[in-house]
């Protein structure tokens, strides 16, 4: 037969004072009557109230406990007793007590002064003399009876208190009752039929626990997903529909060339200072741009061409050749259009990126210096701004926002360029969703795409929509070394307006 364990001993003598005696006032007594822990005795109580063999009530107490000094104060005496106690007929020096009593040599001497317990030579302010022969340590006293749950009088706890020598405890106990289903022996539900169950054949007359379909399974180590990444993840299968096909964005470091110039932003433009952008100490300057084009672009930059007048400043290729840190995922737009532009006979194009780019940004709740740049652009003969806003409608309507509004904006490398408002049912008002534009002649036709050409473009970031679609308030939890897990493990499958 099984050995009993602890647990079913203490159930056995529960049940049958319960028998006999129909309740237990407080468990807590009980416990120690039984000599073991309340703790113990709680983890049957629970089990026979969960079968509702018993019922429980709690009683919950606050009594005052002896902080760790106040009980060596019970034990050893007050400071102010231990104090009087070792000064010598003769006094004793402050230096030679502290020495004596450590901590509570202060507070004993404050105290036993307090009392007229001692006192000092006249001009020796350190030579200190016991004043009493014998006295009450009141104070030890009291705390012994603390100790033993006897009642104190309330000023002697707030002088307790004020002394922080004591603190509250809550401690819980439970009156206990037959409960409805009250057995004196319970019936031990077998969980399994195992092997011994058959050989003993015992299982004949074997009561088996109901099985808890309700029971949570144990919850498997698995790997989770970057809520960013679900999300990136979500958006590519929105552009996939869409017929786009993704830009290589392996490359974070960049040329000043492909990430500005190229784009038709002036050198002295202030996104191109290390105030907004990382540029490289080393390798400080590309040696790999397209001389032909180059040559293009430094013209169009200086004197215009293709119906515009240019910038009319002095180009400098040094300047085009700075290493920096992409800002933005057009600069790979940039490379990819070129490239096209390389391709005879044209042949219209749908492309998008997402990958992270690099700002010298001030950091706050929603910014860091670096973020994923979502982009989208289409490449075909006569789009205009129309095709552009309805492409925003389609794309952003299957991001679950079907409500936008454009405003004007400006941006070096489009023209005309548009904000993207979209209006937010949940925070119940409108977020700027984006940006866009139509990538500017002088941008495209030194890159030799045919005239009648045009590319309407868009851009957003990957963070914002992740932060609202999983409610995370500051960008630090979703991204960088402070990320928690446990928003990770818990957040749910974000359901994009799919
Ligand atoms: O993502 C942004 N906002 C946003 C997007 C989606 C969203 O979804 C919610 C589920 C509902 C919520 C918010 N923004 C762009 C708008 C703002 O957050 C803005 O303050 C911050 N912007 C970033 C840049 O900050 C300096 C977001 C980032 C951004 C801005 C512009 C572009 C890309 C990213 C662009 C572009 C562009 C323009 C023309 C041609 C090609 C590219």
């Amino acid at each position: 037969m099984a050995e009993k364990s602890p647990a079913a001993d203490v159930e056995a003598s529960l049940l049958a004072h319960l028998n006999s005696t129909g309740e237990v006032p407080d468990s807590r007594s009980f416990a120690s009557s039984l000599g073991v822990s309340h703790l113990e005795l709680e983890g049957v109580i629970k089990s026979l109230s969960a079968f509702r063999i018993v019922e429980s009530t709690d009683i919950i107490d606050e009594t005052w406990v002896l902080t760790d000094e106040a009980k060596g104060y019970a034990a050893k005496g007050s400071p102010e007793a231990q104090l009087v106690s070792a000064i010598p007929p003769e006094g004793a020096t402050k230096g030679a007590l502290k020495a004596k009593l450590g901590d509570a040599f202060d507070v004993g001497m404050k105290a036993a002064a307090r009392n007229k317990w001692i006192g000092f030579e006249k001009g020796n302010k350190d030579l200190v003399l016991r004043k009493v022969e014998n006295f009450k340590d009141e104070l030890q006293e009291q705390l012994k009876r603390l100790e033993n749950g006897e009642v104190i009088p309330d000023e002697v706890i707030n002088d307790l208190k004020r002394r922080k020598l004591i603190t509250k405890e809550k401690s819980i106990g439970h009156s206990l009752k037959k409960g409805p289903e009250f057995v004196v022996k319970r019936k031990t539900l077998a969980t399994d039929v195992t092997t011994e169950h058959l050989r003993s054949g015992d299982w004949k007359d074997l009561e088996f626990k109901d099985y808890n379909y309700a029971a949570q399974g144990q919850p498997i180590a698995k790997g989770y997903v970057q809520p960013l990444m679900e999300v990136r993840e979500a958006i590519e299968n929105i552009f996939f529909m869409m017929g786009f096909t993704e830009m290589p964005t392996n490359n974070f470091v960049e040329s000043s060339f492909w990430n500005f110039d190229a784009l038709f932003q002036p050198q002295q433009h202030p996104a191109r200072d290390s105030h907004d952008t990382f540029f490289l100490k080393a390798p400080m300057a590309t040696r790999q741009l397209p001389e032909d084009y180059l040559e293009k672009v430094k013209q169009v930059h200086q004197s215009g061409g293709y119906g515009s007048k240019g910038y009319g400043y002095d180009w400098k290729r040094d300047e085009a050749e700075k290493n920096l840190l992409r800002t933005h995922t057009t600069a790979v737009s940039t490379r990819m259009l070129y490239k096209l532009a390389q391709e005879k006979p044209f042949a219209p194009k749908r492309y998008y990126s997402i990958d992270r780019v690099f700002r010298n940004e001030a950091v706050d709740r929603t910014h860091l210096a670096e973020f994923h740049q979502i982009e989208g652009l289409i490449c075909d003969y006569g789009l205009t701004l129309g095709d552009l806003i309805g492409v925003l409608e389609d794309f952003f309507s299957s991001l679950g926002m079907s409500k936008l509004r454009f405003k004007p904006a400006y941006n070096p490398y489009t023209e005309p360029s548009m904000e993207i408002f979209s209006y937010h049912d949940g925070l119940k008002k409108w977020v700027e969703v984006g940006n866009s534009g139509m990538f500017r002649p002088e941008m495209l036709l030194p890159m030799g795409l045919p005239e009648g050409v045009n590319v309407i473009a868009w851009g957003l970031s990957l963070e914002r929509p992740t932060m609202i679609l999983y409610g995370i308030d500051n960008i630090r939890d979703l991204f960088g070394p402070k990320v928690d897990f446990n928003l990770i493990k818990s957040s749910t499958l974000c359901r994009l307006g799919l």
